[in-house]
């Protein structure tokens, strides 16, 4: 994949906002946020040359936190408009960002096309096993019998399981992090930038006022780097278990990844052999040339 480096680089500074910041004291949002601007700082990659979009939920308020071109959409429809970018300008680096109600509920089709066509984005899962914006509601994640709010009584449904459902969708890259390891979800997150199909990054994350389940510590206690233990990305059967199985410790990192698929946009024949990008052939046109037939 081709990124627009520039020697200079940009600083951690120039991603940032003068909005203030809503998030509550120790969410999980936070060390994302700081992970999504190293990564890019790191890359070289100023504000101006990559596009951040975001669903509809407590992560998604960082599109007010992050400085560069960003685009806030509807609750569940994040990956629809980050693709479209994208394929209007495959050079872009393009992230889209949602939480774990939005893309396993209401957006759970995209996330399927998504994963099943291999569009070159990456998809960053706020997993906070939740509903936080709208006050800690039970998500498909949460886990079954959990008591949330609206469900006094434990939530009846099992949980989906959602990595063996993304591994059962012959994804091209899967991660996880966990919002208290900045450093490991920067690394987790400059390859997937750099992934040529499809990156999905599952983010464990803290929610301080809803999650009493998996807290901070909960989770800084069982999330071990698989990489460091000998763990080879290319090994599907064994990224399978380590992904799905959380059962005593839960495995972070590059679990698993294949570069041999074409994405989305390589697939598209009528973009084959072109020098230029959709951004770039458009031009102004005078709409009314289309309601001639209806005045
Ligand atoms: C189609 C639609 N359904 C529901 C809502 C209401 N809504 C807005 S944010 C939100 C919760 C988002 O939860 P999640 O996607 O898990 O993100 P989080 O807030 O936890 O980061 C809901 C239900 C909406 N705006 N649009």
């Amino acid at each position: 994949m081709s990124i627009p480096l520039d020697s200079s680089g940009p600083l951690m500074k120039d991603y940032a906002s003068t909005q203030a910041c809503t998030w509550c004291d120790a969410c999980g949002d936070y060390g994302i946020w700081t992970a999504i601007k190293r990564a890019l700082v790191e890359l070289k990659i100023h504000p101006w040359q990559a596009l951040l979009c975001f669903d509809v939920g407590c992560h998604g308020n960082m599109a007010d936190k992050i400085g560069g071109y960003r685009f806030h959409g509807l609750h569940g429809r994040v990956i629809p408009f980050a693709t479209g970018a994208k394929i209007a300008n495959n050079k872009l680096p393009v992230i889209a960002v949602g939480g774990d109600g939005a893309s396993f509920s209401e957006g759970v089709g995209h996330l399927v096309h998504a994963i099943r066509s291999n569009y070159p984005i990456v998809f960053i899962l706020h997993n906070n096993a939740n509903y936080g914006l709208t006050t800690g509601q039970a998500s498909a994640l949460t886990p079954k019998g959990q008591k949330m709010n609206v469900s006094p009584n434990g939530i009846p449904e099992r949980t989906l399981p959602s990595m063996d459902f993304v591994f059962s969708l012959e994804p091209t890259f899967v991660a996880r992090g966990f919002s208290g390891d900045i450093p490991q979800l920067t690394q987790i997150l400059k390859t997937a930038i750099a992934h040529r199909g499809f990156a999905f990054v599952d983010v464990l994350q803290s929610c301080p006022t809803y999650n009493h389940f998996a807290t901070h510590d909960f989770l800084l206690e069982r999330c071990f780097d698989a990489n460091k233990e000998g763990h080879d990305p290319k090994d599907l059967a064994k990224a399978r278990q380590l992904a799905t199985d959380t059962s005593k410790r839960i495995a972070t990192g590059i679990l698993y990844q294949n570069e041999d698929v074409p994405n989305f946009c390589e697939e598209l024949v009528p973009r084959q052999g072109k020098a230029t990008q959709l951004t770039e052939e458009v031009r102004c046109i005078d709409p009314s040339i289309f309601y001639e037939d209806f005045i």
